[in-house]
């Protein structure tokens, strides 16, 4: 099968690319800008193989999408290409509605050309699966609720807003067009080649630093948590086994606080890394709360389980485990970022202690 990835250098698309590569009837065409958060280093381990070509251009870039769906014969597009991080949304939300918005309404615009001119069975079994959040369900209360794939878009930040905007988009194309869509609603991943700027890479790295890790607020805020490579086996059985116009929750049944994570990183490293003197734990630092901070997400999986047969195959404290030692023993992915212009400082908002 041949695929297009559009932000296969980014955290979840790179490992959506290595999977894929892993199976040699496969060939996967890597679209990627190469913004702050594209790393061709996350794909050192498939960038020889016969079955992947990356390709760096904006899926902005309607006629040179186009030409490479045509080039390539493209059976399915995985969409991942995005501005992800919501406190970059709340400084600057431009690129926001540039690349999420109108780059996936270019996208699909390509896309739908490149379809109606197929013909026969490669025409039916098209896809284009656009990678979506949880974050467009907006804001549960901590006691109450689990989002499924009927919950109603309520999205609170510029990032969540963009990603709602784009998922009608997708879905309008599918009911004005008939273009074959499906899409995903993931919660929180985590895992290998995770931009430190995230909660988990970013609470690892700066305990391995000896730096404050930030808190927002008092750490009670909940988020469900995935590890990467589960989330990239789901996308690809959306991709190419999921019914054209349907949603499919992904998440991985680990709720948790923000408190307990960045306890639990703290936890892991005084076992696997002990410090000379003290703990980790007396690195954490509670810091002013991110405006619109939704307090709690959690996603009921049940669909995605019934129809497709997905499960997650690793546990929130596995995971975490695994993540961690990959972090603490690949600093050559690190380094170039957090020795340049990211330093591991978080942006604009929150940087002051609680008073
Ligand atoms: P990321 O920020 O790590 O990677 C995004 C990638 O997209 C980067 O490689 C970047 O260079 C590329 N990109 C950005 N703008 C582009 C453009 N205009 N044209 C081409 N490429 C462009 O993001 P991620 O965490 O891997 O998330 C991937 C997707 O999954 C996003 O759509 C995000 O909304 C969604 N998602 C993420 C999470 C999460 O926890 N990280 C959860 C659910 C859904
Ligand atoms: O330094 C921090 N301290 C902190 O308390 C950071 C960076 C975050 N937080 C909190 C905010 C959130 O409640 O931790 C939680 C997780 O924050 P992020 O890692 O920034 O992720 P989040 O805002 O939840 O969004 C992520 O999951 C859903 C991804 O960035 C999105 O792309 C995805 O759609």
């Amino acid at each position: 099968m041949n695929f297009l990835v559009t932000g296969g250098a980014g955290f979840i698309g790179s490992a959506v690319c290595r999977l894929l590569c892993s199976k040699p009837e496969n060939h996967v065409v890597n679209v990627d800008k190469l913004t702050y958060a594209g790393n061709l280093a996350s794909l050192r381990s498939i960038g020889n193989n016969p079955n992947y070509t990356f390709v760096q251009a904006d899926i902005g870039d309607a006629p040179q999408i186009g030409a490479l769906l045509r080039q390539h014969e493209t059976d399915v597009i995985i969409h991942l290409a995005a501005e992800s991080h919501v406190d970059r949304s709340i400084d600057g939300p431009s690129a926001f509605v540039d690349t999420n918005i109108v780059g996936t309404f270019q996208l699909l615009t390509a896309a739908l050309e490149y379809w109606r001119g197929l013909a026969g069975s490669r025409k039916a079994a098209f896809r284009f699966h656009h990678v979506s959040t949880d974050e467009v369900y907006g804001d549960l209360p901590f006691d109450s609720g689990i989002f499924t794939e009927d919950t109603p878009y309520a999205p609170s930040s510029p990032y969540a807003a963009s990603k709602a905007a784009s998922d009608h988009l997708v879905r309008a194309w599918h009911s004005t067009y008939g273009l074959p869509v499906v899409l995903s609603n993931c919660s929180n991943n985590y895992g290998p080649y995770q931009f430190p700027e995230k909660l988990i890479p970013l609470g690892v790295l700066n305990a391995l630093h000896g730096k404050p890790i930030p808190v927002y607020g008092a750490g009670a805020n909940v988020r469900d948590w995935l590890f990467v490579e589960d989330h990239a086996r789901a996308l690809e059985l959306v991709a190419t086994s999921g019914v054209p116009g349907e949603s499919y929750n992904i998440g991985g049944n680990s709720e948790r606080t923000n408190l307990h994570v960045v306890k639990t990183i703290c936890d892991v490293l005084d076992r696997m890394r002990p410090k000379a003197t003290g703990s980790y734990h007396d690195l954490i630092t509670f810091v002013r709360d991110r405006p619109g901070h939704d307090r709690r997400y959690a996603i009921d999986a049940e669909k995605i389980r019934r129809e497709l047969g997905w499960r997650p195959s690793e546990t929130f404290e596995s995971g975490l485990e695994r993540t961690i030692r990959w972090y603490i023993e690949n600093d050559w992915w690190w380094q170039p970022i957090r020795g340049g212009n990211y330093a591991g400082e978080r942006l604009g908002l929150s940087t002051e202690p609680t008073p």
